[in-house]
C-alpha cells in the first residue's frame, strides 16, 4: 500500500514537472540592425504554445533598452499606426507570429548602437507566472528599417 502511494505521488510530481517545463517556444527570433542613433528597434519571432491553456506575454524587459512595448501595426484610414498592446496572447495549441506590419516588439532607446552579431537578452514575463529569457542576435537585413509613424512610438 505504501509503495503504491509513493509511486502515485511520484507520478503526479513527474507529470506536473512536464507540464511546467512545457511553456512557450520561441523560434525565428530576430532583431534587424538599425542605423546608428536610431531611437527604436523592432523584435520579430514566432511563438508556439504547445500547452492546453492560453498563455500571454504580459511584459518584456531588457537591460539593453530603456523600455520595451508590445505593438500591433495596423492601417487605419490609410495611415500605418502602431497600437500598444497590454499583452500578447498565444492561444492553447496555437501560434502567434511577430513580423513587420503586424505584431512586434518595440525596443525603445537602446543603451548603445547594437550592430550586426551583437547579442541582447530579452526577458519575457508570462501570465502563467514564469519567465523566459532569450538571447537574440542583431542581424543586418536588406529590408528597410522600421520607422515609427510620425515620430511616435507607442506612448512616447
Ligand atoms: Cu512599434
Amino acid at each position: 500500500m505504501r509503495q503504491i502511494l509513493i509511486s502515485l505521488t511520484l507520478g503526479l510530481f513527474f507529470s506536473f514537472n512536464v507540464i511546467a517545463a512545457d511553456s512557450l517556444r520561441f523560434t525565428n527570433t530576430r532583431i534587424p540592425e538599425a542605423p546608428p542613433g536610431a531611437s527604436v528597434m523592432a523584435g520579430y519571432m514566432e511563438i508556439d504554445n504547445p500547452t492546453n491553456k492560453e498563455i500571454a506575454i504580459i511584459a518584456v524587459n531588457s537591460t539593453s533598452f530603456k523600455t520595451i512595448e508590445m505593438h500591433q501595426s495596423k492601417e487605419i484610414d490609410g495611415f500605418a499606426k502602431m497600437l500598444p498592446q497590454k499583452k500578447l496572447s498565444i492561444p492553447a495549441n496555437g501560434k502567434l507570429v511577430l513580423k513587420p506590419g503586424s505584431y512586434h516588439l518595440m525596443l525603445i532607446k537602446p543603451i548603445k548602437w547594437f550592430k550586426h552579431n551583437d547579442k541582447v537578452t530579452l526577458d519575457f514575463s508570462l501570465s502563467n507566472n514564469t519567465d523566459i529569457s532569450l538571447d537574440i542576435n542583431i542581424k543586418k537585413t536588406r529590408s528597410p528599417a522600421m520607422k515609427c509613424a510620425a515620430g511616435k512610438c507607442g506612448g512616447m
